[in-house]
């Protein structure tokens, strides 16, 4: 609220005696003033909530990483993100996590209402290790009868079990009976952010938490702006699908960022569909909706899926003005490979350290050394700049790479980053941010309060009128 012009000081109480005004015709009563509050409470709000939602695996994640050119959140093959992630603004010396776990409370009524699901005769204590190992071991049957974690329902919700389960057992010390207790990451001893959001990532302790807290130092966090990730909506476990609707529809969501998937599937999902008329139904968001069709690169060697993607926006995109074609994979790591060098052979000795290592001493090829490659050689991205590079059969991928970054460097990473849309999305938020936002969340207010105050001056101009005519 800091930055609210000197006029706008008393905002809300001036607003309020308009609509107190209001409230004292009884011809204009009935006025719907839902509007007039929704703008009021974004104008003066010191938040502002910019959700990320989409699809599971459309990339998230990894976009949030690539907008704030670090790899702050988990992202990765399969339903990664379990829960609610909210990034604030921190000073440089004070970035941490905060991690909220559920309380036994809610643990228990989740493991009663997944065995009710589950056709269970009795609701295991979850404090008796005999039957916890019991527990375990039927969601395990069941897995293995439906022949797979996520072949059917009743699979997932076995599953959702068995990982609620062992993550109370192995989080058990820190979980309170009733509270929703709250723990900096100091006490996990975790060094960095990442290491946080390493344990947070779905699986059995994401199970058990209820909300992780990013407090990060980045320009685009000033002014009050939260980026929140959320599951995606077709998760295959059903509760973190619910969350991130329940988010969509709440009013304090203020932006929505879109991860659109069709760029690698062809075309958009029932969900996703059902997704955009939520949106659209919020008038806490209005227009504020970018929309990302991320995973471009797909796009690059399948004519067809290109063909589908410029349809689909062609037709049910062309009036919005916020549309962006994305890779965040590439787009994130070409921003992290931009500080190394030869030394490092270019991130495989930093970067990726942790993906190269293989079993038996056998170098890994990390997934973004393929999708580098292939952009060089299949995308046609350079076939007519000045990059003559090639891709040679007698050399691994790792080492091609390191070859043609060797001859190329910072200009192809530079040409890479510009191919990838994440810079155009970056240049484009931030304006938003911190050019419009305010200005364009007062003009709401004005243009919600002018009907209101039309109404208000035909009223007492007809009142007048009426006085007039009357002898003095
Ligand atoms: N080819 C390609 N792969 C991508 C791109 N963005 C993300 N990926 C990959 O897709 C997978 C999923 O990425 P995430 O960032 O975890 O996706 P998400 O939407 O957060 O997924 P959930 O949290 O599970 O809903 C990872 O293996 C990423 O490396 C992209 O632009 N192109
Ligand atoms: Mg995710």
């Amino acid at each position: 609220m800091s930055n609210l012009p000197l006029q706008c000081k008393n905002l809300k109480e001036q607003v309020e005696s308009i609509l107190q005004l209001l409230q004292q015709e009884p011809t204009l009563r009935s006025q719907d003033i839902t509007p007039v509050r929704t703008s009021l409470s974004k104008a003066i709000s010191p938040k502002f909530e910019i959700v990320f939602a989409g699809a599971f695996s459309a990339g998230k994640s990894m976009l949030i990483n690539a907008l704030l050119e670090r790899e702050l959140l988990y992202s990765a093959e399969g339903h990664a993100t379990g829960t609610e992630c909210k990034i604030e603004y921190a000073e440089v010396d004070k970035e941490r996590v905060i991690l909220t776990f559920l309380s036994e409370a809610e643990i228990r009524e989740q493991v009663a209402s997944l065995c009710q699901q589950l056709g269970f005769k009795t609701v295991p204590n979850i404090n008796q290790p005999d039957l916890i190992n019991l527990l375990r071991q039927y969601s395990e049957a069941i897995i293995q009868q439906e022949g797979g974690e996520s072949k059917s329902e009743r699979a997932k919700q076995a599953k959702a079990l068995m990982l609620l389960v062992e993550g109370y057992i192995a989080n058990r010390d820190r979980i309170n009976t009733v509270i929703n207790a709250t723990y900096p990451m100091e006490q996990f001893n975790f060094s960095n952010l990442k290491e946080a959001a390493g344990y947070a990532r779905r699986g059995s302790n994401s199970a058990v938490l209820k909300r992780i807290e990013y407090y990060c130092n980045h320009p685009l966090l000033q002014d009050g702006n939260v980026i929140i990730d959320t599951p995606g909506i077709d998760a295959p476990v059903e509760k973190d699908a619910q969350l991130t609707y329940a988010k969509i529809q709440h009013p304090d969501t203020s932006a929505v960022v879109y991860v659109l998937k069709p760029a690698a599937a062809g075309d958009m999902t029932k969900e996703e569909t059902e997704l955009l008329e939520l949106m659209r139904e919020n008038g806490g968001v209005r227009d504020r909706v970018f929309y990302i069709f991320n995973r471009i690169d797909e796009t690059w060697y399948n004519t067809q899926l290109r063909q589908r993607l410029d349809d689909l926006i062609n037709g049910q995109f062309t009036n919005s003005r916020k549309v962006y074609k994305t890779s965040g994979l590439l787009g994130f790591y070409g921003s992290q490979i931009k500080q190394t060098s030869q030394q490092d052979r270019f991130g495989l000795d930093s970067v990726f350290t942790e993906s190269i290592k293989g079993l038996d001493g056998k170098e890994e090829t990390p997934q973004f050394v393929y999708a580098f490659n292939n952009y060089c050689v299949n995308s046609g991205k350079l076939s007519s700049t000045k990059f003559r590079v090639s891709v040679n059969g007698y050399e691994t991928p790792n080492q091609n790479y390191v070859r043609i970054l060797g001859d190329w460097g910072n200009e192809l990473i530079e040409k890479l980053i510009q191919d990838s849309g994440t810079e155009e999305f970056r240049t484009a938020i931030t304006r938003y941010l911190t050019e419009e936002k305010r200005p364009q969340l007062f003009k709401n207010l004005a243009d919600d309060l002018e009907d209101i105050c039309i109404k208000l001056k035909k009223h007492y101009q007809s009142v007048q009128r009426d006085l007039d005519s009357q002898p003095q």
